[in-house]
């Protein structure tokens, strides 16, 4: 590296590379900034801040990475990148955004991670503290990236949600309370194995105060790295401090211990996975001194988030649901276990590398109609496709459109893809999006037709 360039290396520059820069610039401490990209699209957002920073774009030189103190590394870039290697081999430390905003803020934090469910849980343990009184700030893997909430003034606690991209690269970042949900194989092309994947989630556990983990899944249990636990699941808590359902009077209830604290009912949020999600959010509540019977009321409110099992439109007698953030096929066989009855499923876009045939037994039983999309579309319906009515379709315009003909009244169709989007989309928004698009224009023509009669 020239001696002019600083010693502190921002790797990626999108949304964190930008924080971490506006972070880093706000501390007067210099530093440059690498991205793979020929011209890095942020460049400009970059310089209204710092017009005169070093920028490294396209084939990383190694030797600049050599030369590195300091590497800030972006969530989407492997730590096994020859860039990052050349900077651990000459002894520069490598660390993610998370790393500096645990130096830095001033509040307790509850952290969230798990395969499925985090966004949720994290939006709603933050509901559940501003229910109790708290100014809060959350973000992290969702919304707005860990630094830029310590643009503010520190709030009475913080709430993360933490991807196993940013634990990896995370070293003493100590949590209030930390909460791994579940843990499916993911990410798997990153991590090489489920093992890997599953160790640096449990991660967020080192030096909590208080580990919140689910008893119905052995993955997530905690070593002796926590100081105290609190377990949730669906079924009876058994020691008095345990979340989980009791049945009473014909009724399933969020229970703390043996207190009952709401009808599963009267949650805004649809399905079993959300009861689960309701009991992790109180616990985390919780640890910040929340009590479990205020935090509960304010369960009613939380309606969800927008493509999670998400209600967009009911017409000519069938529901439809927007679930495009199913992105794998743990959290697609949450949202058909949500419903009563068969439904008609569309589902498809980039598999995972997961075992298809595992989700073959729930498909089968929860679905009426089968319509695929994508690359994986071939594959899913030869891993389901046996018994059941199978369609594959070009697109989504064309799967809506099928999945229409196919439903009867009384039907939900369920958009769960239980893929990644890349395959024909951006991201799992713009493909939730172009579904609900598909699904006003078929709602407008069924109310032209319905005036007409
Ligand atoms: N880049 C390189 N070299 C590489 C890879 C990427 O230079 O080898 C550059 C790209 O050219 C790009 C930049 O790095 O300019 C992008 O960095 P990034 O992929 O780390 O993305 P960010 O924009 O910083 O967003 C990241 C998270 N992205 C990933 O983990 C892939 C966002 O999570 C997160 O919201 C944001 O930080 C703020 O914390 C997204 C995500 O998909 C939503 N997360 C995964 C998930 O939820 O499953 C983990
Ligand atoms: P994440 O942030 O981990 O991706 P989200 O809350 O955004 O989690 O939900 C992602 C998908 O997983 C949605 O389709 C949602 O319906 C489903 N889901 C949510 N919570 C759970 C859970 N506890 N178990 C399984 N699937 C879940």
């Amino acid at each position: 590296m020239p001696a002019s360039i600083p010693r502190t290396l921002i790797a990626g520059l999108g949304v964190t590379g930008l924080s971490v820069a506006h972070y880093l610039h706000g501390r007067r401490e210099p530093f440059a900034v690498w991205d793979a990209a020929p011209r890095p699209s942020a460049v400009a957002e970059l310089q209204k801040n710092t017009p005169t920073v070093t920028v490294l774009a396209g084939e990383p030189d190694l030797d600049a990475f050599a030369m590195a103190d300091t590497v800030i590394v972006s969530p989407g870039i492997p730590l096994q990148h020859p860039a990052l290697q050349a900077a651990y081999r000459a002894g520069a430390q490598v660390y993610s955004d998370i790393e500096l905003f645990a130096h830095e803020a001033n509040a307790p934090v509850l952290g969230v991670t798990g395969s499925n469910g985090k966004s949720t849980v994290a939006r709603l343990a933050a509901h559940l503290l501003e229910a109790g009184g708290m100014e809060v700030r959350c973000g992290g893997n969702l919304g707005e990236p860990a630094l830029s909430l310590l643009r503010e003034p520190a709030p009475d606690a913080y709430v993360l949600e933490l991807s196993s991209f940013q634990l990896e690269a995370t070293e003493t970042l100590q949590c209030q309370a930390a909460c791994l949900l579940n843990v499916s194989p993911e990410h798997l092309d990153r991590h090489g194995s489920f093992e890997a994947y599953r160790d640096i989630k449990h991660r967020l556990y080192r030096g909590a105060a208080t580990a919140v983990f689910n008893r119905n899944d052995l993955e997530t249990r905690p070593g002796v790295t926590a100081r105290s636990t609190v377990s949730f699941g669906l079924d009876a808590p058994i020691r008095s401090d345990d979340y989980g359902l009791r049945e009473h009077a014909g009724a399933w209830w969020l229970c703390h211990g043996h207190r009952r604290l709401l009808p599963c009912d009267e949650l805004a949020l649809v399905g079993r996975h959300n009861c689960a999600n309701a009991l992790a959010a109180l616990a985390l509540a919780e640890a910040l001194g929340v009590a479990p019977e205020q935090a509960a009321d304010a369960l009613r409110e939380f309606s969800g988030l927008p493509h999670r099992l998400q209600r967009v439109a009911s017409f000519g007698g069938v529901e439809w649901y927007n679930d495009s953030k199913a992105t794998n096929l743990d959290s697609m066989q949450a949202a058909l276990a949500a419903f009563d009855r068969p439904c008609v499923l569309i589902a498809g876009g980039r598999s995972k590398q997961d075992d298809l045939r595992r989700a073959a037994a729930g498909v089968a039983r929860r679905t009426r109609a089968l319509v695929l999309f994508g690359e994986a579309a071939e594959a899913m319906a030869a891993a389901w496709g046996a018994g059941a009515q199978v369609c594959i379709e070009p697109d989504m315009a064309a799967a809506v459109a099928q999945a229409a003909a196919l439903a009867q009244t009384g039907d939900r169709v369920l958009l769960s893809p239980g893929c990644a989007s890349f395959d024909q989309y951006d991201n799992f928004e713009a493909r939730g999006d172009d579904f609900v698009a598909q699904v006003r224009v078929l709602e407008e023509q069924h109310a032209r037709a319905s005036a007409r009669v």
